[in-house]
């Protein structure tokens, strides 16, 4: 079965493609915008984002809508993480908490998808902490300063390895069992 993957982020699609292409799914990269709703819940930025583009006339698709939410500023940026990357950034977020103790943060990943009439959500977590500098080279986004074990950051690590702990690692495998259950795989 070919699956869209409708993002603007190849990031993403890398990490859909290694955990998927052994399920027989051929993952496709749909670059294409979907209204992202203000709201607290990436659940439903997901639901209203498939609703949209299943109105729009797509059908069979994944979207992912993620977030890293850090204690030290009550879960900010959170659902508001593509403003935060892009405008503070990094390094912003590093200066920002410059001698704070408290460095605990969660990412967390919605997948949302729609295959023929069926809708599927899942949500992974994927606790850890934010790390004194940039590490890593391997990943996007918040990666070099995301630390599932304290020690490595997720940019420091290969993709592979990163799916297996990831908040998309741990959704990608709720919605494998979804795709079982209801018999799409
Ligand atoms: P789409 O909405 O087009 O899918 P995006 O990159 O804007 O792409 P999100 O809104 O889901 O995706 O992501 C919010 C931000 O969090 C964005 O800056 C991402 O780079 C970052 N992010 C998401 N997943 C990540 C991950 O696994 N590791 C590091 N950063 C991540």
């Amino acid at each position: 079965m070919r699956l869209n993957v409708v993002t603007h982020n190849p990031g993403k699609v890398k990490e859909y493609n290694l955990a998927l292409s052994g399920y027989g799914l051929e993952m496709v990269h749909v670059n294409r915008e979907y209204d992202e709703v203000q709201t607290a819940y990436l659940e439903e930025v997901v639901d209203k984002g498939i609703k949209q583009l299943a109105k729009e006339g797509l059908t069979d698709f994944l979207v992912d809508d993620s977030g890293l939410f850090i204690n030290h500023f009550k879960g900010f940026p959170g659902v508001y993480s593509a403003y935060g990357q892009k405008t503070l950034g990094n390094k912003g977020i590093l200066k920002l908490m410059e001698g704070v103790e408290d460095r605990g943060a969660v990412f967390k990943c919605c997948i949302g998808a729609r295959i023929g009439d069926q809708t599927i959500i899942v949500t992974g977590q994927c606790p850890g902490e934010i790390l004194l500098e940039e590490r890593g080279t391997e990943g996007f986004g918040y990666d070099p300063i995301f630390s599932p074990d304290g020690v490595h950051s997720f940019a420091e690590i290969p993709t592979d390895e990163k799916n297996i702990i990831s908040h998309r690692g741990v959704a990608l495998r709720l919605f494998i069992d979804e795709l079982k259950a209801r018999g799409l795989i």
